[in-house]
């Protein structure tokens, strides 16, 4: 449901156009002007226009916000999709009448996407002894970071430990290890 000052609003709006179409329609029996009854079409199309432009901005732009606002939060950093968002975070606040359904459909999917893609990520826990400092785990990290299919990267130097989250259609366990391991690191597989 709209909320109910809108409703008001855009009741208003239409009942007044209404009126404006009745007079429309009076005129065609009683003017011979043709231009003058153009110009009540014309001012018929404008209330129009903008009650429907009051229901775009008050309903589809305010949850269009919201939709990218919560791309971004399921998004952050390297999920392949942030560009994508981005040009929609960018062009939202010149998007004509129509384009705001359109672009509504288009994060819509991006959501989707993101989603799907959270739910087939894939987990190792990796114990690396010669991970002996704070130093280490932030430039193992960063390597990681830097790999293709890697999503996120938790790293606990007293534990010796790495978590590293990573999308299996982009990478796997035996190349996560193969690439800290050519770094100069020992991995070995929590089991
Ligand atoms: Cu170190």
């Amino acid at each position: 449901m709209l909320p109910r000052d809108l409703t008001k609003d855009l009741k208003d709006r239409l009942n007044s156009i209404k009126g404006q179409v009745v007079g429309v329609i009076k005129m065609l029996d009683e003017s011979n002007d043709p231009a003058q009854i153009l110009n009540q079409f014309k001012a018929v199309n404008k209330g129009f226009e903008k009650t429907q432009q009051l229901l775009l901005d008050e309903v589809f732009r305010k949850t269009l916000a919201m939709k990218i606002s919560e791309a971004l939060e399921a998004c952050p950093g390297n999920c392949g999709q942030e560009e994508r968002i981005a040009i929609i975070k960018n062009q939202f606040p010149d998007l004509g009448l129509y384009e705001l359904t359109d672009k509504m459909q288009e994060i819509d999917k991006i959501y989707e996407f993101l989603l799907n893609k959270k739910e087939s990520m894939k987990e190792i826990s990796l114990t690396i002894d010669n991970m002996v400092c704070q130093g280490c785990a932030e430039k193992i990290s960063d390597i990681l970071k830097e790999t293709k299919g890697v999503e996120d990267v938790n790293t606990k130097a007293m534990k010796k430990l790495v978590n590293i989250k990573f999308s299996p259609t982009e990478t796997n366990e035996k190349e996560l290890i193969a690439t800290l391991t050519k770094a100069g690191y020992q991995p070995k597989e929590e089991l």
